[in-house]
């Protein structure tokens, strides 16, 4: 089954984060999913531009830049100016005021446009947006904390949007509480990608290697 993991960078070890960002890496992550909050949009902060630009610099894999943030036209081109090509961008369309602007930036620099969608935000409502971004990333948790727990009704929405996926031309991923049984359960319905936090991968006592191995190895 082909599907991508993403590991979620603001669950890793800061004491040794070069070591965490080789380990994952020779691990076999696919992408470093990067938390950006700004104690607004949502009542916490996680990672800086600083925290990304080192992870960039320590690895050739793919950054998923998760923007938890308001208004993020107005800082857009501190993410875009140290990211590059490959590079994903999430915005959540209900921090701003026009977001299909914001997504064009994000185009125009060549990354991959892609909205983030809350828990209690509808399909209908970001219906337009499909078309113009490459990723969806369904939040099934409230954004703005790790180790929280999934909220069943979110279940839905991966169906209304696995649905549209292929017509309106974007992929489906999965952020917030995944477990095992939620990758054996939505990677053959077509979610392309789930974020890892400590539900899976971080502070555990398996080496990342071995966990990433055992998903990958996981029957279907
Ligand atoms: C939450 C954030 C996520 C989490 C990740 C943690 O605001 O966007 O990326 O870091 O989901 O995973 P877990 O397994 O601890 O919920
Ligand atoms: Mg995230």
């Amino acid at each position: 089954m082909d599907f991508e993991l993403m590991a979620s960078m603001m669950c890793a070890d800061y004491g040794c984060l070069r070591d965490e960002v080789k380990n994952l890496d020779k691990g076999g992550i696919d992408s470093f999913h990067i938390d950006i909050m700004d104690g607004r949009y949502v009542p916490n902060f996680a990672m800086s531009l600083n925290d990304m630009r080192f992870i960039r610099a320590a690895t050739d894999k793919p950054l998923d830049v998760h923007l938890m943030v308001e208004h993020p036209n107005n800082t857009i081109g501190l993410f875009i100016d140290n990211l590059c090509e490959g590079d994903t961008i999430y915005i959540h369309p209900e921090a701003e005021y026009h977001p299909s602007t914001t997504l064009q930036k994000i185009i125009n620099a060549g990354l991959i446009p892609g909205i983030a969608i809350n828990p209690g935000t509808s399909v209908e409502t970001v219906h337009e947006m499909l078309r113009i971004v490459r990723k969806v990333l369904v939040m099934s948790v409230n954004p703005g904390n790790a180790g929280q727990m999934f909220l069943p009704y979110v279940g839905k929405k991966f169906e209304t949007l696995l649905g549209l996926k292929d017509e309106m031309g974007f992929e489906v991923y999965w952020d917030g509480a995944c477990s095992a049984d939620k990758i054996q359960k939505f990677a053959p319905m077509g979610v392309r990608g789930f974020v890892l936090g400590t539900t899976l991968l971080f502070g555990k006592t398996k080496p990342y290697a071995e966990t990433i191995r055992d998903i990958r190895e996981m029957k279907f």
